[in-house]
């Protein structure tokens, strides 16, 4: 997508939600807490893991945390019911914790100063079947960053954008 049209934000939403899909994964719409959509995310299967191509507007500009939640929901406007971080493994929370990652751990991203974001995030050692499993899963935005080492999140704070990934809980 060309950075210019994400200036304008209507035309980003169609952009965004018109736009072909990264190879393998289906675009799914990203909601904020007041349940609008603000942009998608693609998950697709890489050699080493699950890719998150994520394209949105209407984020606060700066760094925040980025982690695989385990239920497939996105309920506004506090997303609580898509569950703590995924974590099948059992480890604690953080990249840089010596006790962890959580399986669903990923790097911070940086919204920029127009509110947008255009990046692709990794999740190693994950497969989409882990994903897609019966509950499915969803990818979450938090306010803040994650400082990678604090439990449980690591001080990311508030969750303020969530996609479905994998078919919605029953
Ligand atoms: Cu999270």
């Amino acid at each position: 997508m060309n950075k210019l049209v994400c200036l304008i934000p209507a035309l980003c939403i169609t952009a965004c939600a018109t736009a072909p899909a990264p190879a393998g994964g289906p675009s799914v719409p990203l909601i904020n807490s007041a349940g609008h959509v603000i942009g998608t995310i693609a998950a697709s299967q890489a050699t080493d893991g699950v890719a998150f191509r994520i394209h949105a507007m209407g984020l606060p500009p700066g760094v925040h945390g980025i982690h695989v939640h385990p239920v497939g929901r996105c309920d506004p406007p506090d997303f609580s019911t898509a569950g703590t971080h995924w974590n099948p493994t059992n480890k604690q929370h953080g990249l840089n914790n010596p006790n962890g990652p959580h399986a669903g751990d990923m790097p911070n991203v940086t919204v920029d100063t127009n509110g947008a974001i255009d990046a692709t995030v990794g999740l190693p050692h994950a497969n989409m079947a882990q994903l897609l499993d019966a509950d499915g899963s969803s990818v979450m935005i938090h306010a803040n960053a994650d400082d990678y080492v604090s439990q449980p999140a690591g001080n990311s704070g508030a969750k303020i954008a969530c996609a479905v990934i994998g078919p919605p809980a029953k």
